[in-house]
């Protein structure tokens, strides 16, 4: 999973320090030799900011508009060099996705980071996060091919111990790993470093105010992202940081900060939410109808551990709502594909 990948004595040297590795090598050949290729670092206005090196140590950056192509921050680009326009995106590793639109008819997929080893899912060590947007946020990042990381921040806060053992019970869960960390103190920040080394990417994700910004200019060590302070009433965050942003981290490897999003709807999935309901998903198989829905069915293993106090009720209904938001995404791609089938028919009539 992630992107890490061999690294070849073959490849292009000067693009190893921005995490290129073989199977991107490979897709490279296949393009035309005279383009240029470097990673998008910036998105503004149909513009790229791109990273591209002529030498492992230097890094220098070009805009490069991308009319038609379809970039995320993280893709890696080849262009001509007139810089006009974006010829090729090679294609991603792994891809953190989200629905942009709730508009059932416009609805489209947005890619908020690509070509990602790690997804920090970032919440505040205090009693304003909530675990019903953790496992939305999980099902997103296990989704995305690359490996998520809770990170509690604000530690230095200590106000919610009981909170901190409730997210850390749901990472345990579906196993994977989760750090308490101080962007303030710098506690714990170490061990967040090291999912940077050998020029690995690290997608930043999480709601506005969590801390996320101010993570990122502590493992980078400098306060290139701006931080806002968040409202005094509900901690809220005022979406201090507007667009996602690829920096390099001292030890070689890369952050994504990326804006707090107020809706972060499913886009279409793998085993996601298999994976970040792990837990009833074991229980499930237990239970004495293959076809079981936990609703009121006898033998139910699920509702006999809601029962017991060993899975909450909302954890379930959690769990129903994002597979119910699933099933109307699918219900709608069929029905646009049929749609669009209708067109191509009448223009071939
Ligand atoms: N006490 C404490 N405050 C923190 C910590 N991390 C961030 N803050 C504060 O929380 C507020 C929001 O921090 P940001 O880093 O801007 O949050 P963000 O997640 O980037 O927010 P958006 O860019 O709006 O999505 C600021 O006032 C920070 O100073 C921390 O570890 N401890
Ligand atoms: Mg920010
Ligand atoms: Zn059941």
């Amino acid at each position: 999973m992630g992107c890490v990948g061999s690294v070849n004595d073959d490849m292009r040297p000067n693009l190893l320090a921005l995490g290129w590795n073989q199977t991107f090598e490979d897709a490279a050949q296949k393009i035309d030799s005279s383009l240029l290729i470097g990673r998008v670092s910036r998105l503004d206005r149909g513009w790229s900011t791109i990273k591209m090196s002529a030498s492992p140590t230097e890094i220098g950056n070009l805009r490069v508009r991308n009319i038609g192509a379809d970039v995320a921050v993280g893709d890696w680009v080849a262009f001509a060099e007139n810089l006009e326009r974006i010829d090729h995106v090679l294609p991603r590793c792994s891809a953190l996705i989200r629905r942009a639109s709730s508009d059932a008819v416009r609805a489209e997929q947005h890619a908020v980071a690509a070509n990602i080893d790690t997804v920090f899912i970032v919440h505040a060590a205090t009693n304003e996060s909530n675990q019903r947007r953790v496992e939305r946020e999980l099902v997103l990042a296990f989704d995305s091919g690359a490996t998520p990381v809770l990170v509690l921040t604000k530690n230095d806060l200590q106000d919610a111990p009981q909170h901190i053992a409730e997210l850390r019970e749901v990472a345990r869960v579906c196993g994977i790993e989760c750090h308490v960390v101080s962007g303030l103190t710098g506690e714990g920040l170490d061990a967040l470093a090291k999912y940077g080394e050998n020029h690995r990417s690290v997608a930043v994700l999480g709601a506005s105010g969590v801390g996320k910004s101010t993570l990122v200019n502590r493992l980078v060590g400098n306060g290139a992202q701006q931080v806002g302070e968040v409202r005094d009433g509900d901690q809220r965050g005022r979406h201090t940081t507007v667009a996602a942003d690829l920096v390099p981290m001292p030890n070689g490897g890369w952050l994504i900060d990326t804006p707090g999003l107020r809706a972060l709807n499913l886009w279409t999935s793998g085993r996601g939410i298999e994976r970040a309901f792990a837990d009833i998903f074991k229980l499930a198989e237990l239970c004495k109808f293959r076809d079981c829905k936990h609703e009121d069915e006898p033998n139910c293993a699920v509702r006999g551990a809601i029962a017991k106090g060993e899975i909450s009720i909302e954890r379930l209904e959690s769990m129903k709502r994002l597979v119910a938001e699933e099933l109307a995404l699918e219900d709608e791609q069929k029905v646009r594909v049929r749609l669009s089938n209708r067109k191509g028919m009448r223009k071939i009539n």
